[in-house]
């Protein structure tokens, strides 16, 4: 049997329209119809005659043979093993919504209903660190598109891999008038072409499959990154048109990672074996587990720091080699790889000093070498400033670090000379010391105000931690900002313990990035649990019905410190610079900045979207027993929320 066709674009969109107009009922049905009843005024149910015209099928006119184009790009689309499609609904994309769920059968992918289509993007986003495979969200033209903006820059600075198709009416003479033309644009990729790798406009079936496979392709090629393709929705609605010639699916074969110059390999490796005091910093290298066991066999041969900047999991910080930041200022040699900021990693920047403007300052010691592995390097877009500052580096490698790792790892056992071995064993030694200590200075900072109301983050977070200890767990999102307990004192060994931040820093990213987590996560069996600001949560908090409705399980501990409060401290700050006394509008809290007065009551928006929830927490007795339910709910496979009043930071 022909699967389609169906029907051409000019016709569908006639009959789609008279079937738009309420009350519309077929010929055939009104001259068969008995006589109207009077209307009563009330909400009584709908004579058969009514509900009919507002829920019956239009009649369409006859189709074109042919399969339609959406149900070919379909095909296109399982043949890349996409799980999930995290989007919210609109016309421009009706073809191929159609096509997926009956022709597609909702499987591979299935259609997650979000709310927002910043959601349906952070929740790829998510879902990509928590497993390592990318999703495609679907977004309307223009103003899905506009919604989705941020969370793109969020994947854009984190090097995320998320497929975005954007459903677009380009033919003016043909298209709908009003609405659907006021959601058409002649290029809607340009709103997000800044901060995605790569972007295009396929016009015909055959097209649409070399992008589609291309444009995965590039967004799993580091450094990885978003990438957008404006979809006509004629093109979706027609029958497929091969011009005489078979339409196939280009097969996909990943790409090999660039590595860096074997040449600078060895200049570096040099440089590191014959240091005195060598630091490795990390940001983004452990693109998969192998990373972090390469990092750990780097680290432990030259018995050098390693600070992990924590935008992945790349080290593990019980290691005896993880230190803080301010090693960096001791090192004679530095390896920055991956970093979001090499200027920022070896500068100090102090913001409002005596002058009221930020103070620049050298963390270096003079004649420190720097040198840097980067895969950003080989992809620089000029207007967005996710490139940081400028910094000179002495050896710089354009590469994958990950990928260039083995070659670094061989240059380095080569460069070493046996009599360096002690001095580097015993360098090891002190460094083993200095964690120890670090350690135990972390545990007793943790320990002030522990039995504080509102409750010390630090409690928050080993509370949380206590219930979750001996699960498989990964912390899938920490919005907000709890001082960092989590990374300086929860045991991070594995690559899923610790999934990084947002990127860009665009907030409202935590809710809808766990989500996504949470979702991968599920299908391996993982346990959720993310830390939940309040700002962050009421960007979209949509997304908490998405998750109750796909039966996604997710801890969700919230850091409710009402307000805004990294905001709290810029005002504060600038105030104290003017010698002025920050107005708190008399009992509102902080003007512009406090979430207070109504408080939110986050347990009951949780609940009213099919959360199990609890609070609001304000004694700190309570907050390990009601986690404990949270724990029991979330293994049930739902999500829970634990509503915890918080100190600030
Ligand atoms: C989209 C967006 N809007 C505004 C900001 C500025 N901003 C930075 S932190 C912050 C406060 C976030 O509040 P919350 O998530 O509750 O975290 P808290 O600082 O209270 O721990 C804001 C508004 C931003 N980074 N992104
Ligand atoms: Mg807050």
């Amino acid at each position: 049997m022909p699967r389609t066709p169906k029907l051409n674009r000019r016709n569908f969109l006639a009959a789609a329209a008279v079937a738009g107009a309420a009350g519309t009922v077929s010929p055939v049905d009104a001259a068969t119809a008995p006589p109207e009843p009077r209307r009563l005024p009330s909400a009584l149910p709908p004579n058969a005659h009514v509900a009919a015209a507002e829920t019956g099928a239009p009649e369409m006119p006859a189709q074109e043979n042919g399969m339609p184009g959406s149900d070919f790009m379909v095909d296109v689309i399982k043949s890349l093993d996409l799980k999930y499609v995290p989007a919210n609904p609109a016309s421009s994309y009706r073809g191929l919504h159609e096509s997926l769920i009956n022709y597609g059968k909702n499987t591979m992918p299935e259609f997650l209903t979000c709310m927002h289509e910043e959601s349906g993007v952070a929740m790829c986003h998510g879902y990509y660190k928590a497993t390592g495979k990318p999703l495609m969200t679907l977004v309307h033209g223009v103003v899905g598109l506009q919604h989705a903006a941020m969370a793109v820059y969020n994947a854009w600075c984190d090097r995320v891999p998320v497929l975005i198709v954007g459903g677009n009416d380009l033919d003016a003479a043909h298209r709908a008038p009003g609405v659907p033309t006021f959601h058409s644009g002649q290029d809607i990729n340009a709103i997000v072409r800044d901060f995605t790798k790569w972007d295009d406009t396929p016009i015909s079936a055959q097209h649409f499959a070399q992008s589609f496979v291309r444009m995965y392709k590039i967004a799993t090629t580091t450094p990885y990154g978003p990438v957008m393709m404006a979809l006509d929705g004629g093109l979706q609605m027609e029958p497929v048109r091969d011009f005489g010639e078979p339409l196939y699916i280009p097969k996909f074969f990943p790409s090999a990672p660039p590595q860096g110059d074997l040449a600078a390999v060895r200049e570096a490796a040099r440089l590191l074996a014959a240091a005195e005091r060598p630091v490795i910093v990390v940001d983004r290298v452990a693109r998969t587990p192998n990373g972090v066991s390469l990092l750990v066999e780097l680290a432990e041969l030259l018995q050098a720091p390693v600070v992990d900047q924590g935008n992945r999991m790349n080290f593990p910080n019980t290691h005896y080699l993880s230190r803080p930041a301010s090693v960096i200022g001791q090192a004679d040699v530095v390896i920055g790889m991956e970093l979001s900021d090499y200027w920022g990693t070896v500068n100090g920047f102090l913001d409002n000093d005596n002058n009221g403007f930020g103070q620049n300052v050298s963390k270096l010691k003079p004649g420190t070498k720097l040198i840097s592995i980067s895969s950003v390097d080989l992809l620089t877009k000029s207007n967005y400033q996710d490139f940081q500052r400028f910094q000179s580096i002495d050896v710089s490698m354009p590469g994958d670090a990950e990928a260039t790792l083995p070659s670094l790892i061989d240059a380095v056992k080569s460069a070493i000379s046996n009599d360096r071995k002690d001095a580097m064993a015993k360098r090891g030694d002190t460094i083993r010391q200095a964690h120890a200590k670090g350690l135990d200075g972390t545990k007793q900072a943790a320990a002030i105000a522990w039995d504080a109301s509102p409750i010390s983050t630090a409690r928050l977070l080993m509370e949380t931690y206590g219930q979750i200890k001996d699960l498989d767990w990964s912390l899938v999102s920490t919005s907000g900002n709890t001082s960092n307990w989590a990374n300086r004192l929860w045991p991070i060994e594995k690559h899923y313990q610790w999934l990084g931040a947002s990127g860009g820093y665009g907030i409202g990213y935590g809710a809808p990035a766990s989500v996504g987590a949470a979702l991968g996560n599920r299908d391996l069996g993982r346990f959720s649990v993310a830390i939940q600001s309040d700002g962050d949560l009421m960007f979209a908090p949509g997304v908490l019905w998405t998750a109750a409705r796909h039966k996604i399980p997710l801890l969700a501990v919230m850091h409710n410190n009402r307000g805004y409060h990294q905001e709290v401290m810029h005002v504060q700050r600038l105030s104290n610079f003017r010698n002025r006394v920050a107005n708190i509008g008399n009992d509102l809290g902080p003007i512009g900045t406090s979430i207070m007065n109504p408080d939110i009551e986050y347990h009951k928006l949780a609940e009213s979207m099919g959360w199990w929830a609890k609070g609001p927490i304000t004694d700190p007795a309570d907050l390990g027993p009601a986690i404990k339910e949270a724990v029991a709910v979330v293994k049930s496979g739902q999500p829970a929320l634990v509503n915890v009043v918080t100190q600030p930071r």
